[in-house]
């Protein structure tokens, strides 16, 4: 069965986004002729729920807890057969939807967008290399070459989304990368350009870098004794 647009949920975290959600949520109705539902677990304390809710999207609000636990939320509220996740911040390309739908329906249950393809000159210079590092350590943990394990921007079928038990939280997005691989699904990555960050950032890039470390471990030791 080939998926379509109506297939297909666009979810995503939004934590104080009201500068970045209207492109985002422009570019997805654009790009989808209006036709993907679209998810937003809301912690906002400005106008970012409203502005989604104009836009037609699903708003779940919820206390922030972070990334992973606003995420795992929405991928789970989503009820269609392909899941997208994607961050509010307008650095992933809504334009490539297509492309990462294409590939589910090429018979791939997971399509992660590598942002270090094309050199993400965008992203600030001590992410990038925490980024390249945390690939590097998936890669000898799973004994298969990935390059960006921490991306916001990936396409799951929906049966992957349900069938594993989801832990992490700032290290959600290296998880939901390393756990399928793990297991018996089809895992391949797609290049993408990725945009500077549209408003200010709410995270610690180094506390964050610890815990996604962490879960990079925890999570291969874990799938290794499963
Ligand atoms: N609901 C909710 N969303 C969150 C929370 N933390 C982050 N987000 C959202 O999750 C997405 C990813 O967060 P970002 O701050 O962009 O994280 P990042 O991309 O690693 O880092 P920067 O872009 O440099 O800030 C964004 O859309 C945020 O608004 C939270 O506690 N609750
Ligand atoms: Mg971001």
């Amino acid at each position: 069965m080939e998926y379509g647009f109506e297939d297909l949920s666009v979810v995503m975290g939004t934590y104080n986004e009201a500068e970045a959600i209207e492109t985002v949520l422009t570019d997805i109705e654009r790009v989808t002729d209006g036709e993907a539902e679209v998810v937003c677990v809301d912690s906002s304390e400005d106008r970012t729920p409203e502005i989604a809710r104009e836009h037609g999207a699903r708003v779940i609000e919820q206390e922030p807890q972070g990334y992973g636990v606003a995420v795992r939320t929405a991928l789970l509220a989503a009820d269609r057969p392909v899941v997208v996740t994607t961050d509010c911040d307008d650095t992933y390309p809504m334009e490539q939807l297509p492309a990462f739908l294409s590939l589910i329906n090429e018979g791939y249950d997971v399509v992660s967008g590598d942002r270090l393809y094309h050199g993400a000159e965008a992203m600030p210079a001590f992410n990038r290399l925490g980024n390249r590092l945390f690939a590097l350590l998936a890669s000898l943990l799973l004994g298969r070459r990935v390059h960006d394990v921490t991306t916001g921007m990936r396409a799951y079928r929906r049966e992957v989304v349900e069938k594993v038990e989801w832990t992490e939280n700032t290290g959600l997005s290296a998880e939901l990368l390393l756990r399928p691989t793990m297991r018996e699904y089809e895992v391949r990555e797609l290049p993408i350009p990725y945009r500077e960050r549209a408003g200010e950032t709410t995270l610690d890039p180094v506390a964050g870098g610890v815990a996604i470390g962490k879960s990079v471990i925890t999570v291969c030791l874990e799938e290794r004794l499963r």
